[in-house]
Parts: structure tokens; sequence; C-alpha cells
């Protein structure tokens, strides 16, 4: 019995130490071009460069890639376009070596600290990222519950925003069509949140916040632009809890107006108080438009029952 006992302790204290080990996860990018439609007012089908999880037509943004901290990611970026191309976690990996057209490369990197981490193409002076060639890495607690970080703020869901915006005539077209962009002259006429503009970032369910008054929605920014963007929450205010991945302590600064620097992060907590539809929009008027048309830029809606 005691031996029984023994057996049983023995084969717990395996299991729990086999759940607190670090995983590896293994993710595949596939570097493509094509084009990206805006629908709605002032929407367009723009020319563009995508990291995407399955070979053929590009992703905008690229795929979220998450873990815990403390997991390995081998991260392999399969070159399947005409021009070179890299692959930079911002704050977590350093290699910035060309992949040449028809190659891969395999980067292997530790989700170091939990929080919000941009990746993106570091090459040609910011075409390729004014193409679309950028994401998000998301890092959760080792345990992997839904808190900011081990014995950080909680939440009951949680939402990544990658926002950015695209100059069509000046950059998207010439670069899409093989010409050589004139890098002094930047003026994007379109504004995306995950990809879209605003018309169906306003009607994607991976975007809006959609939650019960008493629900707090843990709401990860990465700017992928080259404008800043300062996100405006009606209905509510947020609780920063890092900027750029440098941590804040409790009590958490409330702001309505979160500004995102380009290449930056954000992390804020949306305490939904108060039922109600309300708008989350960038707070320059003319990134809340589609080639000039409103409403159809960077918005989304907070829908609180
Ligand atoms: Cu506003």
């Amino acid at each position: 019995m005691k031996h029984l006992v023994r057996g049983a302790v023995a084969w717990l204290l395996i299991c729990l130490a086999t759940s607190a080990t670090a995983a590896t996860r293994n993710y595949t990018l596939y570097i493509t071009s094509g084009s990206i439609a805006i629908h709605g007012g002032g929407g367009a089908t723009l020319a563009a460069w995508g990291y995407t999880d399955v070979a053929g037509s590009p992703k905008f943004p690229g795929p979220l890639l998450e873990a815990n901290e403390g997991d390995t990611l081998n991260v392999t970026v399969v070159n399947n376009h005409t021009l070179p191309h890299n692959f930079l976690v911002k704050g977590l990996t350093t290699d910035t070596t060309s992949i040449l057209p028809g190659g891969s490369r395999t980067y292997t990197f530790t989700a170091a600290a939990a929080g919000t981490y941009l990746y993106y193409d570091t090459l040609n002076n910011a075409v390729n990222r004014e193409m679309g060639l950028y994401g998000a890495v998301v890092v959760g607690p080792p345990d992997g519950s839904n808190r900011a970080w081990t014995n950080g703020p909680a939440y009951d869901f949680h939402r990544t925003w990658v926002v950015g915006e695209m100059d069509k005539p000046r950059w998207n077209d010439v670069a899409g069509s093989g010409g050589t962009v004139n890098t002094n002259v930047y003026k994007p006429n379109y504004f995306l949140i995950n990809g879209k503009g605003g018309e169906d970032g306003m009607a994607d369910s991976a975007t809006t916040i959609d939650g019960g008054v008493g629900q707090t929605a843990l709401v990860r920014i990465v700017n992928g632009g080259q404008f800043s963007h300062s996100l405006h929450f009606h209905g509510n205010h947020v609780q920063v809890l890092a900027v750029n991945g440098v941590r804040a302590a409790a009590p958490y600064k409330q702001v309505d107006v979160i500004n995102v620097a380009p290449l930056g992060t954000a992390d804020v907590l949306f305490p939904l108080n108060q039922p109600g539809s309300y708008p989350m929009h960038v707070h320059t008027a003319q990134m809340e438009t589609a080639n000039g048309v409103y409403l159809n830029g960077v918005v989304t809606m907070i829908n609180m029952r």
C-alpha cells in the first residue's frame, strides 16, 4: 500500500513538472505577393505582400503567433517572392539576415516575457512593411492563464489589433508592379485595423470588443505602420498595462486615448462598464477614412450588453 501511495505521488510530481515545462511551438510563414481588398466606401484593391500560414495569396496582417512565457518558437520563413525579405520580432530576435527569393530561414527564439510584440520585415526602407509584411506575437504567462503576465491583471477575453496604413498610388501600386518607390513622399490613403477598412472592422468578431457588463477585455495593439495611431475608446476608459513592452505598475493609468508609435505596442485593459454600442477609432480625422471616404479607416465597435 505504502508502495502504491509513493508511486502515485511520484506520478503526480511528474505530471506537475510536465505541465510546467515550456513548450516548443513551430510556425511556418510563406512570403507571397498578391493584393488586399478594402471593401465599402472609398474601398479599392491594393497590391500587397504578406506573411501567410499557407502558401498562396498573402494574408495581411501576418498570422498571429501565440506562445506562453518560456516557450521556444521555431518560425520558418519561406520566401516565395521575387525580392529578398527577412523576419524580426522586435524585442525578441536580432537576426536580420536576408532570405533570398526561393530561400528559407528558421528563426529560433524564446518567448522571454509575457506581452505583445511586433514582427516585421526590416529590409528596403519601410517599403516591405508598407506592403504588409508585419504581424503580432502575443505571449501569455507560463501557465497560460487569462492574465497579462504572472500575477498580473486578469481578463475575460482578449483582442489583438494590428494597425497600419498604406499609400496605394505612391507606394503599394508602384512596389507591387516592380517599380521603385520614392520614399520621400508618403501620403497614405488607406488606414487598416487587422488588415481591414473600418466598414469590415466594425463587423469583424475578431476585432470588435463584445461582452457583458462586468467583463474585462485585454486589448493588445501593435502598429506596423509609419504613422502614429492614437486610438480613442468611447464608452469607457482603458487602463494602460504596458507600452512598448514596458510594464506599468498598479494602479494603472486610465486614459481614453492611447498613442501607439510606429513599430510600437500597447497592452490595455478595457473594463466593460455600461450597456451600449460605442466606437473605437483613431483620433486623426483622415485616418478614419478610406481614400478620403468617412467612415472606413481604423475603426471598430465596442458592444456591451
Ligand atoms: Cu473618438
